[in-house]
C-alpha cells in the first residue's frame, strides 16, 4: 500500500488495542456505538445510485458495500457478546467479510435497510452493554484463527473504532468528491 492508499484505507489509523480501561472509557465507547447509526444516516443522505457505487478508495469497497459490511460485522459482534455473556469463554465463529460483501443481497438491497438494521441492532447492543457489570466486561471469547483470548471490553473498544473507521471512509469520500 502506498502512503496515500494507506491514509484512505485507515482514515483514523489502524486499530490499536488499549492496554487498560476504566468505567469512563467504557461509557465513551458505548456512546459511540449508540450515536453512530445517526452518523451513517448523514453519511448516505441524498446519495444517488452512482455515488453509492463509488469505491471509497481505489480497489476498495463501494459505499454500498461498506454500509452493508458494517451491518454484517456488527450483527456478528452482537452475537459474540451474547455468546461470551452466556458461555464459558466460547470459541467464536469467524466469517469471510470480503466474501460476505460480494453476496447478492449486498447488491440487491438498498443501503438504508442496513442503516435501519444498525439503528435497531445498536439499540439492543447498547441496552445489553449498559447493564453489564465489572465482571461481565472481563468475560472472554477465543478467536480460533489466532487462538487469541479476547475480553468483552476489548471487543467493545474494537467496535467503537470500527464504527468510526467505516463512517470516515464514506464521510471523507463525500468531502473529497464535494458531495456535501
Ligand atoms: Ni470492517
Amino acid at each position: 500500500m502506498t502512503p496515500e492508499t494507506e491514509a484512505l484505507a485507515y482514515p483514523i489509523g489502524k486499530f490499536e488495542m488499549p492496554l487498560e480501561y476504566d468505567e469512563t472509557q467504557i461509557r465513551k465507547w458505548i456512546e459511540r456505538i449508540e450515536v453512530s447509526p445517526k452518523w451513517y444516516d448523514a453519511a448516505i443522505e441524498n446519495m444517488d445510485e452512482a455515488q453509492l457505487l463509488t469505491p471509497y478508495r481505489p480497489d476498495g469497497w463501494t459505499v454500498m458495500q461498506v454500509i452493508h459490511h458494517v451491518a454484517d460485522s456488527h450483527m456478528n459482534a452482537y452475537i459474540r457478546f451474547k455468546w461470551a455473556l452466556t458461555e464459558d469463554c466460547p470459541t467464536i465463529k469467524p466469517y469471510h467479510e470480503k466474501q460476505w460483501a460480494e453476496l447478492p443481497d449486498v447488491f440487491n438491497v438498498p443501503v438504508n435497510v442496513s442503516v435501519t438494521i444498525l439503528h435497531a441492532l445498536h439499540r439492543r447492543w447498547v441496552a445489553l452493554m449498559r447493564d453489564m457489570t465489572t465482571e461481565d466486561w472481563k468475560r472472554a471469547m477465543v478467536h480460533p484463527e489466532h487462538n487469541r483470548r479476547m475480553e468483552l471490553w476489548q471487543l467493545l473498544a474494537m467496535y467503537a473504532w470500527h464504527t468510526k473507521h467505516h463512517f470516515e471512509h464514506i464521510f471523507r469520500l463525500r468531502e473529497r468528491m464535494n458531495w456535501l
